[in-house]
């Protein structure tokens, strides 16, 4: 029998930081998982290295449902973040070792292909509404064919979602940087520019819009009805998720399709809002939500009422990450769509991948497994800065959801 022989935990900022668990078999099999939550690197390591390394060795890489369930019901300290993120990694690090002995890409194992490609939307944003168009104009010439639209709030410094360099990237100070946020003024302005957005490119194109948690329902509720005209694809993260039954409300006062679930960690946080059809997409991913195995498990319950996919895929997630997200969209029945952004360059001297996008959409590597390498050496040359996400304030100094 094969043993789980080694488990390395890597931490280290390409671009951006990244924690990333490396399995090694007794037969010189290696498999890769992503274990980054962005802004708590180093509990996951630490959880990693502490409590799950030790119990890992010695164990047959064979028996994923097996170990997931060792490792979940075995801790007695149930879902959160940080456990569902360490037990991805061990997850999708075992999945990735039974592909290469199977000599079979990821996507086989699940089932085989449902489609030809994976949809993808990517993120055009600006810091008013004529660099929103000229940016959404080069997302279309890329050949996207789904456009996620965010403009810089007139007075509100920071808005979510807006581009200062190469990429969105929001974890960017040494310490959690606080920008002031007013619900009135974006009430006021967003409509605007999805509806400038539609008025210059037209309906031959996917439109979404993240509001990042920043609404009550009522306000989410208002936003959706307003925005009607526009068909957006989708309304991301209206209103907090912690209290599943309040997008009942947004439900009963609009038709915009609701997403939601990049920042949830388990099916018991999202039952509710499937069961009930309370949201359109799922937000899920692999790295946050227990991995390939649980992560399946959260859409095939979402097939049974109608929910399609629409996972996380920010550059927060790490190239094994999309990876892994792929295999998994191509296979599933009720697949929606999938988030992209493309990694910097920095990220991708340190990792590779066998992703490839063409016409809007993304397609897996045909080798074996889950198609990723990391380069230990490479990683060297860039060791772990700190970064947080930002705060938000409203007007008046008071903390509002980022
Ligand atoms: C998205 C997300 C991200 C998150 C980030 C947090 O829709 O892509 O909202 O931008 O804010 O991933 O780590
Ligand atoms: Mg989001």
């Amino acid at each position: 029998m094969s043993k789980i022989e080694r488990a390395e935990v890597f931490v280290a900022s390409p671009g951006r930081s990244f924690v990333t668990l490396r399995l090694t078999t007794s037969d010189g099999v290696t498999g890769l998982g992503d274990a980054t939550l962005n802004g708590r690197e180093l509990a996951v390591a630490s959880y990693l290295r502490e409590h799950v390394v030790p119990l890992l060795i010695g164990r047959d890489p064979a028996r994923i449902e097996d170990i997931w369930q060792y490792l979940y019901r075995g801790a007695y300290w149930r879902r959160g973040p940080v456990t569902m993120t360490a037990i991805a990694a061990v997850d999708t690090a075992l999945w990735d070792i039974k592909g290469k002995v199977a000599g079979l890409p990821v996507y086989q194992l699940l089932g085989g292909r449902s489609r030809d490609g994976v949809l993808v939307y990517s993120h055009a944003s600006g810091a008013d509404v004529p660099e929103l168009l000229d940016d959404v104009a080069r997302f279309r010439e890329l050949g996207y064919q789904a456009i996620r639209a965010q403009a810089a709030v007139p007075g509100v410094g920071g808005t979510y979602g807006v581009r200062k360099g190469v990429v969105y990237e929001p974890a960017a100070t040494a310490l959690p940087e606080e920008q002031p946020w007013s619900t009135e003024s974006y009430l006021d302005f967003a409509p605007a520019y999805l509806e400038a957005v539609r008025e210059r490119f037209g309906f031959d194109f996917h439109l979404l819009h993240d509001v990042h948690h920043r609404l009550t329902p009522i306000e989410a509720a208002r936003f959706g009805k307003r925005v009607e005209d526009c068909r957006l694809f989708w309304m991301e993260d209206p209103t907090p998720a912690e209290n599943q039954e309040a997008f009942r409300l947004i439900r009963q006062h609009t038709t915009t399709p609701v997403a939601v679930g990049e920042n949830l960690s388990s099916i018991w946080d999202v039952q509710q809002l499937i069961t009930e059809q309370l949201i359109d997409y799922v937000r899920t991913t692999v790295v946050h939500a227990g991995g390939i195995t649980h992560l399946r498990r959260i859409f095939d319950l979402a097939a049974l009422y109608q929910v399609r996919t629409g996972s996380h895929g920010a550059t927060d997630l790490s190239p094994v990450t999309m990876a892994a997200a792929v295999h998994v969209d191509l296979a599933v029945p009720n697949f929606g769509i999938q988030e992209y952004m493309p990694h910097v360059a920095e990220t991708m001297e340190v990792f590779s991948s066998g992703v490839r996008f063409e016409n809007g959409m993304l397609h897996p590597s045909e080798e074996p497994g889950l198609g990723v390498g990391y380069d230990e050496k490479a990683a060297q040359r860039f060791p772990y800065e700190p970064r947080y996400l930002p705060v938000a304030r409203r007007l008046d100094g008071s903390v509002h959801d980022w």
